[in-house]
This record gives structure tokens, sequence and C-alpha cells, in this order.
């Protein structure tokens, strides 16, 4: 099966060429059957660089984020350009691991329709995470878990693997960070078979996140309940 990485980047001149040429050469040493799909927002000169790594290489696609800007919507516009069986968004400043990328296309052959990948489980390793936000995280995921009784500790987590016959089904619309927990949810009411696995996140060392915790709060919380009950 063909996996497509979708790598979202915003202003992430720091990270563009390591996280591109990284992913490039991990995923080729590993024989994987791959594409990447960068989908890029930025004004910092990210794009240029994209644009060169795309013409230097085969199995490169480098496309602009849809409007009106967003980090679900960049995911949206990946979804659409990917060619591969199996699709996992993959974070361009590096924080998602390529070690965990291999794990999840392994589950997804053996049949899994989707794999979560969890902060949170025994196994995971999480650096430089602030102590706030990694307890927000993990009692919103908490919260998830009753209401929708998963055994999934990390629905909000984006770096997740799904067949593409998923995401055609579901065609997402949020247009943020909710965009992961979106589609895990909806996934797990259609009934799609699933699996959890621990995974590492690692904080950035350039750059600052774009996430803020408290704008997505209410985001989150609305597009769960929506789910959930409409
Ligand atoms: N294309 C695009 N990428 C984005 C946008 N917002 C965030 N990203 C990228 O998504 C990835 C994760 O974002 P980040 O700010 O590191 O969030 P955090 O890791 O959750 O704190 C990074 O590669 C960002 O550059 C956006 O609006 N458009
Ligand atoms: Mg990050």
């Amino acid at each position: 099966m063909k996996t497509s990485l979708i790598i979202p980047l915003k202003n992430e001149v720091e990270y563009a060429e390591t996280t591109m040429s990284t992913a490039y050469a991990y995923l080729s040493e590993h024989e994987i059957d791959f594409e990447l799909v960068a989908v890029d927002d930025s004004t910092d000169g990210t794009w240029e660089i994209l644009q060169s790594f795309e013409n230097l290489h085969q199995n490169v696609v480098a496309v602009r984020g849809g409007k009106p800007l967003g980090y679900g919507n960049a995911l949206q516009t990946g979804f659409r350009v990917a060619t591969g069986d199996i699709l996992i968004p993959f974070n361009g400043d590096l924080s998602d691991s390529l070690d965990d990328v291999i794990s999840y296309i392994r589950l997804i052959e053996d049949g899994y329709d989707m794999v979560f990948g969890s902060r949170f489980m025994t196994g995971a390793k999480v650096t430089d995470s602030t102590v706030v936000k990694g307890f927000v995280s993990q009692l919103g995921n908490v919260f998830l878990q009753i209401l929708f009784y998963t055994k999934c500790s990390d629905i909000t987590n984006s770096f997740k693997a799904y067949k593409r016959i998923v995401l055609e089904e579901i065609n997402p619309t949020a247009n943020g960070y909710n965009i992961g927990m979106e589609i895990a949810l909806k996934g797990i009411l259609k009934k799609y078979k699933y699996t959890t696995i621990p995974v590492t996140w690692l904080g950035r060392k350039y750059g600052r996140s774009k996430m803020s915790m408290m704008k997505s709060i209410p985001t989150y919380l609305s597009t769960a309940l929506r789910i959930r009950f409409f």
C-alpha cells in the first residue's frame, strides 16, 4: 500500500528542509512506497524551500493550503491532493516520529482502518510540552473517552493514520486543530476498526507553536458535542 505523509507548514523556515529531507531519507531507507505532500501557508520563505525540494525529488508535491487559512483546511487540501492508500498527517516541525509512522503503516496493512497515536499511554515519550498544556489536554481526552466510550486516550492528537476510504466517507470539514478529533470521533461512531499505540512527541527547537490551547477549548468542545448528539 502506498503511504502519503501530509505535512502542514506555516512559517517553518528553520524546519522545512530538515523535515522534508529527514522524512524522505527515512522512508526511502525503510523501503516504504510513499509520497510527501507539503501543504504550505507561509510568508517567510518556507514555500520557496518546498518548491525547490519538490523540483529535486520525484515523489514530492508542494501545494498551497486552501482558503480560509487554517491547519484543518491545509490537511483537507493535502488529503485531496494525496494519491496514497494510507494518509498520515505529519507535523512540519518534526514533532512526530518516523518510527511511529512505520508502526502505523504496518497496522493499517494488517487490517486496521485507523491508527491513533497517544501521548498519554504507557510507553509514550513526550518532551518539552508545558505541564499546563499536557494536563488540560489529558483532562479533555478523558472527557472524550467517556462521551464516546472509547479506549483511545488521545483523540485530540492529529498524528494518526487513516485508510483513504475512511476520509472519503467522513469528508472532514474542520478548519482548525480540531480536524484530527473530528475524523477520529466520526470514524469511531461509524465503527471503523481502529487501535491506539503510544507515540513520541518532541517539542520544537525553533520557531513557535501556532496552537493556542485556550482558544481551542471551545471549538474542541462544540465539535465533540455536535458529533455526539446531532
Ligand atoms: N499549512 C498550514 N500549516 C499550519 C497552520 N497552522 C499550523 N501549521 C503547521 O502545523 C504543524 C503543527 O503546528 P504547531 O504550531 O507546531 O502546533 P503544536 O505542535 O500543536 O503546538 C506545524 O508544522 C505548523 O507549521 C496553517 O494554518 N496552515
Ligand atoms: Mg508543533
